[in-house]
């Protein structure tokens, strides 16, 4: 699989549409493209031709999944994947040169701090398990109602109604992509049951496909073996389609170095338990085998 992936990154850095994007970096970008993993005996889309850090992206979803939209429990763990875009504004609102580790370290340490500057706003977790709802009032007011756990409801609908074509995760909330530090990438999910095999599939309205991409592909596949796992499926295939998929110009190093390799082995996944619900898992939980990439190839992220 990884083959379509280094393809890709090919056809992009030779045929990419070149333009200056919101970040200022510059990318070369193709429009609508698509990836496909077959599931079955426990393997997994993980990159062997760059370490990819799965932990990371693993403490990621579980973050999501706790519907918190704060990086504080991210940078707890040491994880700074969010932290540039908090980080920006602190120094753009206060004029302070604080830099990420001390940034990271008063989140951690300060609460309030993070209170007032670690937020992201409503984000994947918010909107994934608290889609917010409104009520209409006699008096043509509205009242907040009761907020919406997607993720519950796809478990729902997956056991008792698998055959349905609305087993869907939305993070594109129109109404609160203003108060987003970021609008979601990796915007919508949905999930299919055939022969007893779940497959799930993402559509990815943008997508950094030096940096993020192996980030996003994971996990797709691992919120696809938990929802396997907790409905009593076997896993199927993650099907990862793009829209604008990009590269960004500063990362020639990383796509000379990347497709200079060739992919080798691959990576399984086992659950050490089943855990009670969604909402319950933790990083021991996973473990993964057979994975021995080739060395880690760092990049700078576009904020
Ligand atoms: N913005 C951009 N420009 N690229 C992205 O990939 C991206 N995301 C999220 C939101 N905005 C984005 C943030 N997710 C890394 C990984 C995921 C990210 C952001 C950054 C990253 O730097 N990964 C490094 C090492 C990470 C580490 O040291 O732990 C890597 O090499 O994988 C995509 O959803």
């Amino acid at each position: 699989w990884e083959w379509q992936y280094l393809d890709l990154m090919r056809r992009i850095w030779e045929h990419g549409d070149e333009r200056v994007d919101r970040t200022g970096v510059g990318t070369r970008s193709l429009f609508g493209e698509t990836i496909r993993f077959d599931l079955a005996h426990g393997a997994m889309p993980l990159l062997t031709t760059k370490r990819v850090y799965w932990k990371t992206a693993s403490r990621e979803l579980l973050w999501f999944l706790t519907g918190e939209t704060n990086i504080r429990p991210l940078c707890a763990q040491g994880v700074e994947i969010w932290t540039d875009w908090p980080l920006d504004r602190y120094r753009r609102e206060t004029g302070d040169e604080i830099d990420c580790a001390a940034f990271s370290r008063r989140i951690v340490e300060d609460e309030a701090f993070a209170a007032r500057w670690g937020d992201l706003g409503p984000v994947y977790g918010k909107q994934w398990v608290d889609w917010p709802t409104y009520q209409a009032e006699g008096d043509g007011l509205f009242r907040r109602g009761p907020g919406i756990n997607q993720v519950a409801q796809v478990v729902d609908s997956l056991t008792r109604n698998p055959g349905s074509r609305r087993h869907i995760i939305e993070g594109w909330n129109v109404a609160e992509l203003d108060a987003m530090a970021l609008p979601p990438c990796h915007k919508t999910y949905q999930f299919h049951v055939a022969n007893g095999r779940l497959s799930g599939m993402l559509f990815q309205r943008s997508c950094d496909l030096g940096l993020g991409f192996a980030f996003n592909m994971w996990s797709l596949a691992l919120l696809t073996r938990m929802l396997a796992q907790q409905c009593n499926l076997e896993p199927g295939e993650v099907v990862w389609t793009g829209a604008d998929v990009h590269l960004y110009l500063n990362h020639a190093p990383l796509v000379e170095q990347q497709l200079a390799r060739t992919p080798e082995g691959s990576a399984t996944l086992r659950f050490t338990r089943r855990p009670a619900s969604m909402f319950d898992y933790r990083i021991e939980d996973l473990e993964v085998r057979g994975y021995a990439p080739q060395a880690h190839i760092a990049a700078p992220v576009a904020v």
